[in-house]
């Protein structure tokens, strides 16, 4: 990170409402975070296994295609996100990212915390529940969320395309503040009279993995359906300045303290005692 960088990532986080870092994590970090998904899958095929769902583990699937295998009968009970199995220690070097950390300090200040809704989405093929309509992250949180100040995050798993439903952003409409959302089958969107006059200038979040978005949490984004033949992995989380409430139930955890270090979340085993709160 030099001082360059980070000023033209702060002019275009405030201009348009999100930065790309291309390139940032690296393939180990990547590898390990597919993984440790893939335990979560595994626990999946256990499961559809003793429930007589399917007669084999199709262990010998690859990451993109064998969650899809253990549900393809039974889609309906597919998972679309996974939140409180995320307490894993090989995701600990992407929540935690110290170099991440740094860029967002830079943001939001010394005191972190990891918001909590951090997520993975397995996001399946032509599934309805998995198509995220257009919304801003703070739409899903009540109260005065103009006041949160947070850096949200995404990064994808495989690579993620128009086709196989990477994000949409439309950049500058963090500006407009807090907008009316109304409720959909699945997830909450965007009145459809305020989010019309921006439609024009949507333009696609097209991400390789190692890549990775930040952006703000009052941006008018979605996540296009998945039109390919294989699952689209993405995991998202978001940072918050830690002196502030989170405006949920749940406080997250806290991801680096200037002012107590020893109080933020220390190690990959640490993160993995820890549970979803
Ligand atoms: O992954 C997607 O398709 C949508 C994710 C999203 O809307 C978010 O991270 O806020």
């Amino acid at each position: 990170m030099n001082e360059h960088d980070l000023k033209a990532w702060h002019e275009q986080f405030d201009a348009q409402g999100y930065v790309i870092l291309k390139d940032f994590l690296s393939a180990d970090i990547i590898a390990q975070a597919r993984t440790t998904l893939n335990q979560l899958v595994d626990q999946r095929a256990e499961r559809q296994l003793a429930a007589g769902k399917i007669d084999r583990l199709f262990s010998d699937e690859p990451f993109e295609l064998r969650l899809l295998r253990l549900y393809q009968d039974h889609i309906a009970e597919a998972p679309n996100i996974f939140r409180r199995e995320l307490h894993l220690a090989g995701l600990f070097d992407i929540f935690f990212n110290p170099r991440l950390l740094d860029i967002v300090e830079t943001f939001l200040g010394g005191e972190l915390r990891l918001y909590p809704n951090y997520s993975v989405r397995p996001k399946f093929p032509d599934h309805a529940a998995t198509e995220v309509l257009w919304h801003q992250d703070g739409g899903y949180t009540p109260g005065e969320v103009k006041m949160l100040r947070m850096v949200n995050v995404w990064t994808p798993l495989v690579p993620a395309r128009i086709e196989n439903g990477c994000m949409q952003f439309i950049p500058g409409t963090h500006q407009l503040g807090p907008v009316p959302h109304e409720k959909r089958e699945y997830y909450l969107e965007i009145s459809p009279a305020v989010l019309a006059p921006h439609l024009a200038q949507v333009i696609p979040i097209e991400l390789d993995p190692g890549d990775v978005v930040l952006f703000h949490n009052l941006l008018f984004h979605r996540g296009l359906p998945n039109h390919s033949s294989k699952i689209r992995w993405s995991i998202d989380w978001r940072y918050q300045d830690a002196t502030q409430s989170t405006l949920r139930p749940e406080n997250g955890h806290l991801a680096r303290s200037r002012s107590h270090p020893e109080l933020a979340v220390q190690d990959a085993a640490q993160w993995a005692a820890l549970s979803f709160g």
